[in-house]
């Protein structure tokens, strides 16, 4: 069968052999009942590594995001966002079903909300007025082509929101990409939120799992939202020993990955009719847009996965193509040369 190209997205990693030895080798026991090694050994890695006092491996970064909200609020309290999040647009409502949120969503810039827009949003509670309890933050932001949140904005906007008691929590599914490619250190931005999610199931190539970060009262009580969701685990020291060896193989190689998006980027904005907002393709993610013309964002969706290529049309004019550690240089070459023929074949040339 012939190898496919998959940029659909950097969850569609398979673990390696080794992952897979490190898998098979896993002392395990019962979580539930507190007795998993493995777990507790990534839960300490993923604490100091972040600089938190306390860590919990969940099964999902949605999850993760959605117990940090649910710890944070009560019902009915005000949580500032950007309108093009993950937790706005992407976990099926579960803010307002779990927690009772009402969202606030605001336009960012490549979603990165700035310190002013989130200042002029905060709302005290009134008789009313929802008051702001909560503001999520995305780094790097996913629909925002894998752009970086500026530090200085994050940390800015700590300081206005600890003034009044707000909390922040940083949905960080790709902070390791921000971290790498910022050459930011991850306790820098963590300190930056009083939680953050951060998914080992990415670009770091593990199987299963994220692993939510804060203090230990707060983790606490995460657990038991954990429990309450359905999400506590028994012998999960084999989803804990791929994540394990992820962080010890897995974080420098993003630079490649980065690598491999700069150059898919190169090779797609050089077709007619396709753009690429070079300002915010940081790190692993291309979103192309798409000019009317031979092709709809769906039409070259389906064309190219008949040639063995996928990715996302994320709208009838939005491609979103991801890089990870399956796809070669010789994919992102065979991908731009596959457009690329795909043009001619409709009459079009290239503008270079
Ligand atoms: N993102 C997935 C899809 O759900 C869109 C992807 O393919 O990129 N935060 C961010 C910023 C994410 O991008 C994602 C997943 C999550 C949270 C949720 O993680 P999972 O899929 O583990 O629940």
């Amino acid at each position: 069968m012939k190898r496919l190209i998959d940029l659909r997205s950097d969850t569609v990693t398979r673990p390696s052999p080794d992952m897979r030895k490190a898998i098979a080798e896993a002392k395990v026991g019962d979580d539930v009942l507190g007795d998993d090694p493995t777990i507790h050994r990534l839960q300490d890695r993923m604490a100091e590594l972040t600089g938190k006092e306390a860590a919990l491996f969940v099964p999902s970064g949605t999850m993760g995001n959605e117990i940090a909200i649910r710890v944070h609020i009560r019902p009915g309290d005000c949580v500032i966002l950007d309108d093009r999040s993950h937790i706005y647009r992407f976990e099926a409502g579960s803010a307002g079903i779990l927690s009772g949120a009402f969202m606030q969503p605001l336009p960012g810039d490549g979603g990165r909300l700035g310190p002013r827009t989130v200042a002029d949003a905060i709302q005290t509670e009134t008789l009313h007025t929802p008051g702001t309890r909560l503001v999520c933050l995305e780094n790097t932001h996913n629909w925002g082509g894998g752009c970086i949140y500026p530090l200085e904005w994050m940390r800015e906007i700590r300081e206005i929101t600890a003034e009044r008691g707000i909390r922040v929590h940083l949905d960080g599914a790709r902070l390791w990409n921000a971290s790498v490619a910022a050459g930011i250190d991850i306790p820098t931005y963590s300190e930056t939120a009083d939680s953050v999610m951060m998914c080992l199931s990415k670009g770091l190539g593990a199987p299963v799992g994220s692993v939510l970060v804060g203090p230990r009262d707060f983790i606490d009580q995460a657990r038991r939202f954990r429990k309450i969701l359905g999400g506590a685990m028994r012998q999960a020291g084999i989803l804990a020993a791929a994540g394990l060896y992820a962080l010890d193989h897995n974080i420098d190689r993003l630079r490649e990955d980065h690598e491999k998006a700069q150059a898919l980027a190169d090779g797609l904005a050089r077709l007619p009719g396709l753009g690429v907002d070079r300002d915010l393709t940081q790190t692993n993610i291309v979103v192309v847009e798409v000019s009317p013309g031979p092709f709809s964002a769906p039409d070259l969706q389906r064309r190219m996965a008949e040639r063995g290529i996928l990715f996302l049309a994320t709208g009838p004019d939005r491609l979103r193509l991801v890089t990870h550690l399956d796809v070669s240089d010789d994919d992102i070459e065979t991908t731009v040369g596959a457009f690329r023929d795909l043009w001619r074949s409709a009459g079009g040339g290239e503008t270079l």
